[in-house]
């Protein structure tokens, strides 16, 4: 958006009959009479409409924290929407996973208050940021009992006013919790390691959830991922979902193991899902540097338009099930490769250094402090509880992404570990997926003749840096990693 900005005054600039010519246009320099016809052909071409599709889950982000960046960083940069950390009340402790144990549906957290949350959404919105809230509402606590971070005291089946023990599941596992994941029963009416599970089929239950969701509504939220989808029957889902107002955008958490009796496209009616087994091809991808193959990954049958891509999340990068920063060059191309093929929405995400997979983000008295980004570093030394903010890496690919919409691969280009191809004739990328040697190949493109810069590094683009020319373009790219072309990142002169 800055830069569409910038182009919009350069063009209010060329057509004001007494301002100066726009600097260095060719063939006019310094000279103050420059005709209106002459500035306007230097200008940049037109930018194509933008539709932004590239979203970020910026996890244990408090709400201060996500506004600020989807004022400075998320809008600017055309990027959809953001993924938030669970933002009802929860039980007291300095560990990360707090946030998924819930003792009440007040808005009030670890990361921030009613009030913070709700300007929060405001300044996401006044950004162009759709906020999709994490919603925890499979089951309550874990522990015995005790106080959460708002006050309200509970036992692991009493929270008081909200659900007594009759609002719980009981189940015949021996220790109440899930023990087998080809048991369907087992999987939905069982304890997800030790967490009080809801009776998500009763109609009080439903309300009460309905209630919470449709409160998040009213503070602004677009939509909801469902935590631990795959542990609530698709009915319970689809019913809680259908009752609420409007149309939120619904991502649903379902894993996918393979032979498991549950799968991502059982809940297909409720909404869209989390693509899991997406990342994990890619990440089998990736270190073999085929990259051309990323082309065909697809997540089982969840079409596209319901698919919510992603390299990494909270827990994956935890269980090591995905690649992860601490993966670096592989990590960098995986996400590359997700952000370039048209399927699914692209999640990026935000966390922060860790080793013991419990730690927490630093906390003040109970308050988690606003984010201060790390330098990023490509060798992934950080410190631990060092904010990672690789997302902010990709803020001309975001604007890529949003400039090339569905426009299907074309020209595609093959050559050892590297790929190359067209989205329509709106972009191109090249990709080396090989780790010492660097490409330059001459691509056949359908982009138009002009000067483009590289939107893997780029936001703006004063200077090109490769010219395209009756339909060929030489590009240089270096190992592991990409370089993107699009008509909106063009030069200006
Ligand atoms: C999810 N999706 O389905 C979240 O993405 C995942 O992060 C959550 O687990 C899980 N489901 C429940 O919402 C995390 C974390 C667990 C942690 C739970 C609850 O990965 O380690 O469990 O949150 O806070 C912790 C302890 C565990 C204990 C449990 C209950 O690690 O040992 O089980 O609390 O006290 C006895
Ligand atoms: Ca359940």
């Amino acid at each position: 958006m800055r830069r569409v900005l910038g182009l919009l005054l350069t063009g209010i600039l060329a057509l004001s009959a007494c301002a100066p010519s726009a600097p260095g246009a060719p063939g006019t320099p310094g000279t103050p009479s420059a005709t209106v016809a002459e500035t306007t052909t230097a200008a940049a071409p037109e930018p194509v409409q933008m539709t932004r599709q590239v979203g970020v889950q910026l996890f244990q982000w408090n709400w201060n924290s996500i506004a600020r960046e989807c004022t400075d960083v998320l809008g600017p940069n055309q990027f959809a929407f953001v993924l938030l950390s669970p933002a009802q009340e929860h039980i007291q402790g300095e560990q990360w996973w707090t946030s998924y144990q819930p003792v009440s549906y007040r808005i009030e957290s670890k990361l921030g208050t009613r009030a913070e949350f709700q300007a929060m959404v405001e300044a996401c919105h006044a950004a162009g940021v759709k906020v999709i809230a994490d919603a925890v509402i499979n089951h309550m606590a874990g522990i015995d009992g005790g106080t959460g971070v708002a006050g309200t005291a509970f036992t692991h089946k009493d929270y008081p006013g909200l659900y007594t023990e009759a609002d719980f599941n009981t189940c015949a596992t021996p220790s109440g919790n899930i023990e087998n994941y080809m048991d369907q029963q087992q999987i939905q009416e069982c304890q997800l390691s030790g967490l009080a599970d809801l009776r998500t089929g009763e109609p009080y239950v439903r309300e009460q959830i309905v209630g919470y969701l449709t409160d998040l509504l009213s503070l602004g939220v677009d939509g909801f991922r469902i935590d631990a989808a795959k542990h609530m029957p698709a009915a319970d889902v689809e019913a809680i979902v259908g009752a609420l107002d409007g149309d939120p955008i619904i991502i649903s958490e379902v894993i996918r193991g393979s032979g498991e009796p549950i799968q991502p496209e059982d809940y297909l009616g409720a909404g869209d899902v989390f693509a899991f087994q997406f990342a994990k091809d890619i990440a089998g991808i990736v270190p073999g540097g085929a990259v051309r193959r990323a082309l065909d990954v697809r997540d089982g049958s969840v079409p596209s338009e319901q698919a919510f891509t992603f390299i990494t999340n909270h827990d994956t990068e935890r269980n090591r099930q995905t690649l992860t920063y601490k993966d670096k060059d592989k990590y960098h191309l995986a996400n590359l490769l997700m952000l370039a093929v048209p399927y699914g929405t692209p999640t990026l995400y935000g966390g922060y250094a860790f080793t013991d997979r419990d730690a927490g983000v630093p906390q003040v008295d109970g308050v988690v402090s606003d984010v201060e980004c790390a330098e990023p570093r490509t060798d992934a030394k950080y410190e631990p509880g060092q904010w990672v903010c690789d997302h902010r890496t990709y803020a001309g690919l975001a604007q890529w992404v949003a400039a090339v919409g569905d426009a299907e691969p074309a020209n595609v280009w093959q050559e050892g570990y590297a790929v190359a191809f067209d989205r329509g004739d709106l972009g191109l990328l090249a990709i080396n997926g090989n780790s010492t040697k660097s490409i330059e190949p001459v691509l056949t493109t359908n982009l138009p003749d002009g000067l483009y810069c590289d939107a893997v590094v780029a936001t703006e683009c004063p200077e090109g840096q490769f010219e395209v020319k009756d339909g060929k373009v030489k590009v240089t790219v270096e190992p592991m990693t990409a370089a993107a072309l699009s008509v909106n990142l063009r030069a200006t002169r």
